[in-house]
């Protein structure tokens, strides 16, 4: 799973990126927090089960204040420009780059000073970039079904070819799933067996409903310090029918590295934080930091971890499950309290959680206990956010 960031140029995407991926949550089993020049390791975050069970856990990753930091892939998809589809900007690279990307954060300039090639300007409508985006992810899936439509449809309508199969195995590379086909069939509510017989419309409807399901997308209203008022927020959030957060990228990377200098205390996506030694603080950057207090007091936060929060539990439906060796303790055989947090699409099973551990340990699952309730569950049952669960194997 990655969260893609995708925005026009000079946006604060960047910032964003490195900020969310700081290496300030040192988490020693991730050594990669940058991958690639465009790649990181992001986190959300959750409330680890070990404040409520009254234990204090050794998590992989980081837990601070039972606030647990769970892992993410993203990527910086840099590169939109209008027409980037026909090659202009990166093009090609865009394109790769967003194929890798289950959700997308759309970053803007709120204040309406970055026009849509990223120069600077005044009073650009930051809508447009939400239009163009939609419009270069219309034209580009269309595209890719238009160019393979008629051998598919021959496929199925000669050969008796299952519709959902076809399009999984020919357009593997958007990370289509079968319950994103069905929807959007019923969507559009066309014959799946004569896909012949589809207009060209018909294709291009088709396509445009997959794109909003397989790219859901929430808006970064970026540099909201730049903004007097929230009106242009406001008209934002009418005109997009997307959630819109307000976002200051560059208050959130300011917090993150002064907590991992030791200057203060700032737990990614709070509301405050805390002076821990004013001697190593000069006075730009104490007023600096009373300016980030400001965004905070307005806004709750800076809105990033919030941003990354919401499109993965949201958009993209995710819980967090703990699997542990032993249910009395909540450990693993190691004797860790609780070391594994574990995303997983809402609806999974406690099979799913298996496979996810080990592909072993899903071929042997026989079941599994519910460490709160001490009760056995069965392969079939929905696993809740915060469960934390023994898996049993028959190995
Ligand atoms: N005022 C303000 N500037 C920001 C914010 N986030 C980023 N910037 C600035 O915007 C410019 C472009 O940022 P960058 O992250 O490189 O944008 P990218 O091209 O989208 O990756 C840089 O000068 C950043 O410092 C923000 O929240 N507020
Ligand atoms: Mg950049």
């Amino acid at each position: 799973m990655k969260v893609g960031l995708v925005g026009a140029p000079n946006t604060g995407k960047s910032t964003f990126m490195k900020a969310c991926t700081l290496a300030d949550i040192e988490i020693n089993n991730y050594p990669f927090t940058t991958i690639d020049a465009n790649q990181g390791i992001g986190y959300v975050t959750t409330n680890c089960p070990c404040k409520e069970l009254d234990v204090s856990c050794d998590p992989n990753g980081k837990c601070i204040d039972g606030i647990r930091f769970v892992p993410v892939e993203m990527i910086d998809v840099a590169g939109l420009v209008p027409d980037a589809h026909q090659g202009r900007g990166l093009g090609n690279q865009f394109l790769d780059d967003l194929r890798e990307a289950d959700v997308l954060i759309h970053v803007l300039d709120i204040s309406g000073r970055t026009d849509s090639e990223g120069e600077p300007t005044e009073d650009y409508d930051p809508y447009e970039n939400i239009r163009f985006l939609k419009k270069e992810l219309d034209f580009w899936y269309e595209d890719i079904f238009e160019r393979e439509w008629k051998k598919f449809s021959t496929k199925i309508e000669m050969e008796n070819k299952d519709f959902e199969e076809q399009l999984l195995s020919r357009f593997s590379g958007l990370k289509i799933d079968k319950d994103d086909i069905r929807k959007v069939i019923k969507r559009v509510g066309l014959d799946k067996d004569r896909p012949g017989e589809w207009s060209k419309d018909d294709v291009s409807n088709f396509a445009t409903e997959l794109r909003k399901l397989t790219k859901p997308m929430i808006i970064a209203a970026n540099k909201i310090d730049l903004l007097d008022t929230d009106e242009k927020l406001e008209d934002l959030r009418e005109r997009s029918g997307c959630e819109v957060l307000p976002c200051c990228a560059e208050a959130e990377l300011a917090l993150r590295k002064a907590s991992e200098q030791g200057k203060i205390k700032y737990i990614p996506g709070c509301e405050k934080f805390q002076i821990l030694d004013d001697k190593k603080i000069s006075d730009k950057e104490m007023e600096a930091l009373e300016f980030v207090n400001k965004i905070l007091r307005n806004y709750g936060s800076t809105g990033v971890q919030k941003l990354v929060n919401k499109a993965v539990f949201d958009l993209l439906n995710m819980i967090v499950v703990y699997p542990v060796e032993n249910e009395n303790n909540y450990t693993d055989k190691k004797g860790n309290i609780l070391p594994d947090a574990i995303l997983l699409e809402r609806g999974s099973t406690a099979e799913d959680l298996a496979y996810e551990v080990h592909s072993d340990i899903g071929d042997d699952f026989i079941g599994a206990i519910d460490c709160r309730t001490q009760r056995r569950i069965g392969s079939d049952q929905i696993l809740q956010n915060g469960d934390v669960i023994k898996i049993l194997t028959s190995g």
